[in-house]
């Protein structure tokens, strides 16, 4: 017999799962969704809906962490038996995208002379893992895009189909997980990843805590908001720390030393682990480009000769697998926080932004942040090295950064000279202690050539320069530019004075 035609055990995996309504907070600040529709595992519904409710009827409602979009996983071969239920009034459904299924009993539509395979009460539906990777499923009973509609009120969720014999585990307890966004994947010959589910989704209708349509503090007009994974982090809540709107540049309106952290999940690794993130569109309005700060990933994840981005443009109902080359920290395993969002900047300052937090030390679940926020804890992958444990001199990420909670964060030590070439920022002897050892200014907690094929540095000595710069010859000019020079430029100049004087003069 051909190897191909050798028979395997096929296996059948059931999920119960019912749609529910409920309010959902979308940020500490209580922005909120009264009426959020999401798809839960039924066992869990009540317990579900009850802390949401509770947290929900808070003076300034909060945000309840079970109420995240429902992923659910199965091994590619597996026969994938969905229960749906739900007591609302009206025909909802679950679609999927991507994955193999009989239109006549499961596609979760009503459409032309197929049967209608949405509900008013409950189905089956059974679908084929056939290829790993991750697949969209949402309603297709109710498919307007407006409020009346089930989707920007949150009704979709996710299936991965993993490799046959992976095993999901939670990356907190270790054990198996029936569902969840995040999880820690294993396999009897694959190395172990970190897998987290990352949704946007779009256009939101949304309150603030006091039930009113949000407003820009800036403007005083209406103010939309997008989201990741049912939170969302608009910087209208992030208001600025003194009287002057100037003072709210990016190092203060991104911070978590200012404001804690933002809502939308944070992905948790240490400094290496291999990581895939599994994008989704949920939302059916917009396209969006995710950007990931300081890691790569290859467009084609199977294809070694596929190019290498570090944004994608994703449309509604779209879902992307990025297998992020290095893994975590990439290359030369950064520790710290690192930033994703949607890089259309309308969209990124209503909310749809977050972290990457990389730790450089074991997380028991006995740490906090510098807010006081407890750090729950984080099992290292069992095929890798185990981090090491904190120490007095080695607190672990964030708690060796110089900085005070509530406050502005301080620039990086050994990053800026003053004119005389003394340091402005010099290190504490904590952030000494926990440099790599052939650190140098700007690359102080990570090598930045871990291959160490070159050791030559040249430095450049610049200098930000502020004049008033002409454009054309019609005087159109920039009071206040600002740009770069060497600071050799300058000298051959006479100094900065004189440089200034012909930069304004037209002479440069
Ligand atoms: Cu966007």
């Amino acid at each position: 017999m051909e190897l191909c035609c050798y028979p395997c055990p096929i296996k059948t995996r059931t999920y119960d799962i019912e749609a529910i309504e409920l309010p959902i907070v979308y940020n500490k600040y209580g922005d909120h969704d009264p009426n959020g529709l999401i798809y839960v595992l039924k066992k869990d519904a009540n317990r579900i809906r009850e802390n949401a409710l509770r947290n929900f009827s808070q003076k300034i409602p909060q945000p309840s962490p079970d109420v995240v979009p429902l992923v659910i996983r199965a091994n590619i071969g597996d026969t994938v038996v969905i229960h749906f239920s739900h007591s609302l009034n009206r025909a909802l459904s679950l679609h999927v995208l991507g994955m193999d299924y009989d239109v006549q009993t499961s596609d979760g539509a009503d459409v032309g002379y197929n049967k209608d395979s949405t509900t008013s009460h409950r189905i089956t539906y059974t679908w084929y893992a056939r290829e790993e990777g991750v697949f969209l499923f949402h309603d297709m009973g109710d498919t307007r895009s407006s409020e009346e509609g089930t989707n920007v009120h949150g009704l979709f969720g996710a299936i991965i189909v993993e490799a046959a014999e992976a095993k999901w585990l939670s990356p907190e307890t270790g054990t198996e997980i029936e569902s969840g966004l995040f999880a820690d994947i294993y396999h009897p010959t694959n190395p172990a990843f970190r897998e987290y589910a990352v949704f946007f989704h779009d256009e939101l209708e949304i309150k603030d805590k006091d039930g009113n349509q949000p407003a820009d503090p800036h403007t005083g007009l209406p103010s939309a908001t997008t989201g990741i994974s049912y939170r969302s982090e608009p910087m209208r809540n992030r208001m600025p720390l003194t009287d002057d709107h100037a003072d709210s540049g990016e190092d203060i309106s991104m911070s978590s030393w200012v404001y804690g952290d933002p809502a939308p999940p944070i992905l948790r690794a240490y400094a290496g682990d291999p990581s895939k993130i599994r994008l989704i569109h949920g939302g059916i309005k917009e396209t969006h480009v995710f950007h990931l700060h300081n890691h790569q990933w290859r467009l084609e994840d199977a294809n070694q000769n596929s190019t290498i981005i570090d944004s994608i443009s994703i449309s509604p109902q779209e879902c992307y697998t990025l297998d992020i080359l290095h893994g975590a920290g990439s290359l030369n395993r950064t520790v710290g926080d690192v930033i994703f969002h949607c890089h259309l900047y309308p969209h990124f300052h209503e909310g749809m932004w977050t972290l990457w937090r990389i730790f450089d030390r074991l997380e028991d679940g006995t740490g906090r942040l510098p807010d006081g926020t407890a750090i729950p804890p984080l099992l290292p992958l069992k095929d890798r090295v185990k981090p090491p444990e904190k120490d007095a001199q080695h607190p672990g990420y964030p708690n060796f950064i110089n900085g005070t909670f509530g406050e502005r964060p301080l620039q990086p030590p050994l990053g800026i000279l003053d004119e005389n070439g003394e340091n402005l920022m010099e290190p504490t002897d904590l952030e000494l202690a926990n440099f790599v050892p052939d650190f140098a200014p700007g690359e102080l907690y990570a090598d930045t050539c871990p291959c160490h094929t070159c050791r030559d540095i040249k430095v450049f000595e610049i200098a930000l320069v502020q004049a008033k710069v002409t454009y054309n010859r019609y005087g159109w000019h920039d009071p206040q530019g600002r740009f770069f020079v060497l600071k050799e430029t300058l000298k051959r100049h006479g100094g900065l004075d004189a440089f200034i004087q012909k930069v304004e003069s037209g002479k440069l």
